[in-house]
């Protein structure tokens, strides 16, 4: 049986390296400093410690950004364990810094699939009353292998995209048994963090593992949603020739409109100098692209599980790989091309960079806040499906968020406000 420890060396945790701590300190410090808006809400709340009693288990990437957000959830009263989201998304300095904090933290860089989820049954030892996941790795665990601990839930939080469809397609399937709120759904989550914060972020993961020239580039982005919206434009931006590739006909035309070129995969595989999928599906990319691609050609994958990419595919058509850099494996093609493969597939922002920096994950982990905060309040009330973001927290974020920026904005009047519920005035 596992128990809360506080201020004493007693807290269990695993991590690569305790003596990373400092390091991941200062990494955190930093990241407090561009995270106005959540340290309001820490300074906000406090003092009345709104989370007191409350038991959260989190699975979400351990980056310096997390590592605001669950400090910040235990400074709102709140006993915390986690665990990451992802095999190699962990940044160790920081997992040891909140070890040394007294965190009940189980989450290093590296895991296989076994340590993967004797990570989250570690988390799910400390019997929350919360969840926080990305992914909705922990949720499903929790359901499959610790139906005991659904009773003591008030819900739980899910953060991304491919996480949100997941507990939906529980919840239609009458698995769900606990109240989940969309995260991701909320505005201030994926207007930013997906579009933005992907966007930059990849680009991010890309050079710092390719050291490439984007510039004259043909770049290839699978999937246009609010991540490849973001992905596009900043690869546009970085002076590449932009194709898209959908199989929704309305994005489709988005992105043509938006001036990208739109062609099926088969055809943009021939063009593409470096390709990058987020789409949440699997089989994107596989042989028969693989076959007919430039020699030299990287493939990327910005969405959350590393299934965009068929990595048995590109492994069948190769006589071997190395590790030419930190993220990236070259592999050697039968035909005698090489192609290369970045982060291994999985989701190359926080693989081989940091993830999104911190100003967008302020707005994303503000929500989560709210959502713990939220369900703390109602949850007990809540019937188990799915929540939408209330959309009155959606613009007190992004109101605080302006604020932090300098930036007003006009109020309407009490006339116009009338008039905006009015019908009888036409022309
Ligand atoms: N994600 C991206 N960057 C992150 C960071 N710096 N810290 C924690 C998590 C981070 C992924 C998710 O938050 C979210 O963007 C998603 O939808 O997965």
């Amino acid at each position: 049986m596992h128990f809360w420890v506080r201020d004493c060396e007693m807290t269990d945790y695993k991590v690569k390296d305790i003596g990373l701590a400092q390091e991941g300190r200062l990494l955190i410090d930093y990241a407090e400093k561009h995270m106005p808006v959540l340290m309001h809400l820490r300074k906000q709340h406090s003092d009345k410690k709104p989370l007191k009693n409350m038991r959260i288990s989190g699975c979400l990437h351990v980056t310096k950004e997390t590592a605001v957000l669950i400090e910040s959830l235990r400074a709102m009263g709140a006993e915390v364990a986690w665990c990451g989201c992802n095999p190699l998304s962990t940044n160790d300095k920081v997992a040891a810094a909140l070890a040394a904090n007294n965190v009940p933290v189980f989450a290093w860089n590296g895991l296989n699939k076994e340590e993967y989820y004797w990570c989250i049954e570690k988390t799910l030892q400390y019997r929350p009353n919360l969840t926080l996941d990305d992914g909705a790795d922990l949720i499903f665990t929790l359901h499959r292998k610790h139906e005991d601990l659904i009773s003591n839930l008030y819900g739980g939080s899910e953060e991304t995209t491919t996480g949100v469809i997941r507990v939906r397609a529980m919840s239609e399937d009458g698995a769900l048994k606990y109240p989940i709120v969309a995260v991701n759904d909320a505005a201030t989550k994926h207007m930013f963090d997906n579009v933005y914060g992907t966007g930059q972020s990849t680009f991010d993961g890309v050079l710092r593992a390719s050291a490439i020239l984007i510039a004259g580039k043909t770049v290839v982005i699978s999937g246009y949603g609010f991540c490849g919206r973001g992905l596009a434009a900043r690869a546009r931006g970085f002076g590449a020739d932009v194709i898209v590739t959908e199989v929704d006909p309305v994005k489709a035309l988005q992105a043509r409109m938006d001036g990208y070129r739109v062609m099926p995969m088969k055809q943009a595989a021939r063009e593409g100098d470096l390709f990058i999928t987020s789409t949440g599906m699997k089989d994107i990319i596989n042989a028969e692209h693989m076959k007919v691609m430039k020699d030299g050609a990287i493939l990327g994958n910005a969405g959350h599980y590393n299934v965009e990419i068929n990595g048995s595919d590109l492994d069948s058509l190769s006589t071997g790989k190395k590790r030419v850099r930190p993220a990236l494996d070259e592999y050697l093609l039968r035909d005698g091309r090489r192609l290369y493969l970045l982060g291994e597939g999985r989701l190359v922002n926080l693989v081989a960079a940091e993830g999104h920096p911190s100003e967008v994950m302020d707005l994303s982990f503000a929500a989560q806040m709210n959502a713990m905060l939220w369900l703390t309040l109602h949850g007990k009330t809540l019937k188990p499906a799915v929540y939408t973001f209330p959309e009155e927290l959606d613009k007190q974020t992004a109101m605080a968020k302006l604020e932090t920026m300098g930036i007003k904005i006009d109020k309407w009047t009490t006339e116009q406000t009338a008039y905006a519920k009015a019908y009888a005035e036409g022309t």
